[in-house]
């Protein structure tokens, strides 16, 4: 017998890579190795190895911001989703989406829950989450998007209702100064009058909890830093030895920010085929993987004014480890 189907929410998917994944990456590449002090973005690390290295790196005990994230979540939920009435929940590089629960749950809890728009590079990510997430949210709509944040949000579909744009983790962090206040631009050009912008931003604290962060005991980090090693060798037809390369991590108080490397621990030459490329490290070079700007409150709330929002609502750690600013479109 046929048993009627039940209410299940709708998942669309868009993939906007289609066509420029593999250019963009080898563009960026050539850019960063030809310069006189090399540098990688920090987003191609994360493939489905560099994703499951992550996910570890936040279980670690001196990888504070996920569970201190997480903590604030918990406590400030409720209160950030009543004062945004929002209706859908739109998260930036929403990865495994285990933070995005608590705000759904929120959501749900104020009956206002409608949709939620994963945007994500990881395709396997936006997959599984929005089919979990359809299973554990009876009713919700879920669009993934699959692309770079950077690139693609011109892809979001239009808004249903009251939208909570959020970009969570402190990967705010990993953009240079400049690209942050122009995404920061482009995030305030999304939102319409009864939009909000939750953000994560990692803060300002001693150099020896911000460098065992990103130096752990059990060198997941030093892990994941070179994994960016085997996607270039993957994707590019390259031959980095990632054991020839040391992780360093330093904290750069004058830019109030984590500088990410890896060192080459001897002169080598790195051939990289699909660009036709050869590079060449002198022994103890270092190339730049990532930066992880740390924040003060000051700070995030100059750097929203100027790109046009309003800091609406701090909420912090007992600590002041970790901060979540809620903002909206400043009224002209
Ligand atoms: C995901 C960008 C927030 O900057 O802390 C963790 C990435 N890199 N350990 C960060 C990361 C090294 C992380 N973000």
């Amino acid at each position: 017998m046929k048993r009627p189907t039940p209410a299940l929410g709708a998942t669309s998917f868009e993939d906007a890579r289609e066509g420029d994944g593999w250019r963009t990456l080898a563009e960026d590449v050539l850019d960063g190795l030809t310069r006189p002090f090399k540098e990688l973005p920090p987003k191609y690390a994360y493939d489905s190895r560099g994703s499951a290295l992550f996910d570890r790196i936040c279980e670690l005990p001196e990888y504070y911001p996920t569970r201190t994230e997480r903590s604030i979540l918990e406590r400030a939920a409720g209160e950030l989703i009543a004062a945004t009435g929002a209706s859908e929940l739109v998260e930036l590089g929403s990865g495994s989406a285990t933070k995005t629960r608590l705000l759904l749950d929120a959501m749900a809890a104020a009956d206002t829950l409608q949709r939620f728009v994963a945007v994500d590079v990881t395709e396997r990510a936006v997959r599984e989450s929005a089919a979990e997430l359809t299973r554990e949210y009876p009713g919700l709509q879920v669009h993934g998007l699959i692309g770079d944040f950077e690139r693609h949000l011109d892809r979001l579909p239009p808004a249903t209702g009251p939208r909570l744009l959020a970009f969570l983790g402190g990967t705010i962090g990993n953009f240079a100064p400049a690209s942050r206040q122009r995404f920061l631009g482009t995030i305030a050009g999304l939102l319409s009058d009864r939009d909000h912008l939750l953000l994560g931003t990692d803060l300002v604290k001693d150099r020896a909890t911000l460098e065992a962060a990103y130096d752990d005991s059990d060198g997941i980090s030093a892990e994941f830093n070179r994994n960016i090693l085997l996607v270039i060798n993957r994707e590019l037809g390259a031959n980095f030895d990632p054991a020839g390369f040391q992780h360093v991590a330093r904290f750069d108080a004058e830019n109030e920010r984590m500088d990410i490397r890896l060192r080459a621990r001897e002169a080598q030459e790195v051939v990289l085929p699909a660009i036709d490329l050869t590079v060449r490290f002198a022994a103890g070079e270092e190339l730049r993987t990532e930066i992880s700007s740390k924040f003060t409150r000051e700070r995030v709330a100059a750097e929203l004014s100027a790109a046009g929002l309003a800091l609406a609502a701090w909420h912090t750690d007992e600590n002041d480890w970790f901060a979540l600013s809620l903002a909206r479109p400043a009224s002209v």
